[in-house]
């Protein structure tokens, strides 16, 4: 049985919903996701929707940002167009802090990106390749990209291990 105190607070957020609370609101709860969660967020984060965690569907983060860029890849045999959040759009929504970024994927695999890094060079968390949602067997759902082509220090083995595909988890530190 809920204690009286969860009760309470499931009521907050119910409140925050009703009151359409903005998604940038440092301090308040953010809306629960009504579709898949595709990325949680914990960690250095004021905004939360779940116990300390950022739990986030993808129109959740269309609402934060759709920002694109177009460059060529590593993987990939012409120019293509990343869609998605920015790094620094999503910190700024969820009152992120911290000096690093750890990013994980649904592999496991991680990598722990500068915060700097994060919030500079256009880095996106792209939910789309030519406008098409990313499948998983296509390193989908969510990617960190850069734009590679724009700096010579963007296409070295550096940026390119920081960019997490079928990035599941980001903890701000
Ligand atoms: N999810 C996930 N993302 C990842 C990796 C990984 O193993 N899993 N490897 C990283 C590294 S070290 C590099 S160089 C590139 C390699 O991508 P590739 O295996 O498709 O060539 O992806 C990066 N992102
Ligand atoms: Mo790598």
């Amino acid at each position: 049985m809920p204690s009286r105190r969860s009760i309470l607070s499931a009521g907050l957020v119910t409140c925050g919903l009703a009151a359409g609370l903005p998604l940038s609101g440092v301090g308040h709860a953010l809306e629960a996701p009504k579709g898949a969660v595709i990325l949680s967020v914990t960690g250095a984060i004021t905004a939360t929707n779940a116990e300390r965690a950022a739990r986030l569907d993808l129109a959740q983060l269309d609402a934060i940002d759709r920002s694109s860029f177009t460059t060529g890849t590593p993987w990939h045999d012409r120019k293509v167009t990343f869609e998605g959040v920015r790094g620094a759009a999503l910190v700024r929504a969820l009152g992120g802090g911290g000096r690093e970024v750890i990013a994980t994927a649904l592999n496991d695999y991680s990598a722990t990106l500068p915060m700097e890094d994060f919030l500079r060079h256009g880095l996106l968390i792209a939910s789309r390749v030519d406008g098409r949602t990313i499948g998983v067997r296509e390193k989908g759902p969510l990617w960190i990209v850069y734009p590679y082509d724009s700096a010579p220090h963007l296409n070295t083995g550096v940026y390119h291990s920081r960019s997490v595909w079928q990035l599941a988890r980001l903890e701000l530190r």
